[in-house]
């Protein structure tokens, strides 16, 4: 059986794979895809916007289909960035910045600027998965990981905020930790493996 994860995100790809890999199903990407669409994330909370992601992909390709929304929730700064988590930056830069890798470390730039002067960093990923067949059915799960955000960056690995992200119980950020041990405790993680029961359950 063939699966579309629908991300353009390749930090969130990698990481998808891994995640699915033990099922025994064909895991697709937008790579693999002839024809090229762009969708927009304009709604307000991250199921809306993981709906219509996992909804367009699946219709326009025919295929069952996997897209998420995610983000960091702040609690100082009354939870955003959250669902504006990947665009954070372009309060200050517009559309200018293009290389992922920038666009990651401009939005790393405006939380610990924003939390300069702040004693409470304690902060939240959020992810929503959405599993969606062409025929119109749909289930999503989600999946949280709590920690603080620390006071400078360290780390390689992982992606987006992840260099400036302590899990909650670790003295290490999330980019410290190798892909396995992030897809243990992530927000991802826990969401997808819950999509997986669920798949099994319904499906
Ligand atoms: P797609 O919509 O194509 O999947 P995207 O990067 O736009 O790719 P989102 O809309 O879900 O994905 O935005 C999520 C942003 O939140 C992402 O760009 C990161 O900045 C941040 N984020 C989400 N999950 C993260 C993780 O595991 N580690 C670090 N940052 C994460």
């Amino acid at each position: 059986d063939k699966v579309l994860v629908a991300t353009t995100n390749k930090g969130k790809l990698r990481e998808f794979q891994a995640l699915l890999s033990d099922l025994g199903i064909n895991v697709l990407s937008l790579e693999d895809m002839k024809e090229k669409i762009e969708i927009e994330e304009d709604k307000n909370t991250f199921l809306e916007n993981a709906i219509k992601k996992a909804k367009e992909y699946a219709k326009f390709y025919n295929l069952p289909t996997i897209a998420e929304d995610a983000g960091l929730e702040i609690e100082a700064l009354n939870n955003y960035p959250g669902v504006f988590s990947a665009r954070f930056y372009d309060i200050d830069f517009g559309g200018k910045i293009k290389n992922p890798k920038d666009k990651d470390k401009a939005n790393i730039e405006k939380v610990l600027n924003l939390l300069k002067e702040e004693k409470n960093r304690k902060a939240r990923f959020v992810s929503n998965v959405v599993f969606y067949i062409p025929k119109d059915f749909g289930i999503w799960t989600e999946g949280y990981c709590y920690g603080e955000i620390a006071k400078q960056p360290t780390g390689e690995k992982g992606f987006g905020y992840d260099p400036i992200f302590i899990p909650e119980g670790y003295n290490k950020t999330m980019a410290e930790l190798s892909s396995e041990e992030k897809n243990k405790i992530s927000h991802r993680g826990k969401a997808v493996r819950k999509l997986i029961d669920l798949m099994k359950k319904i499906l």
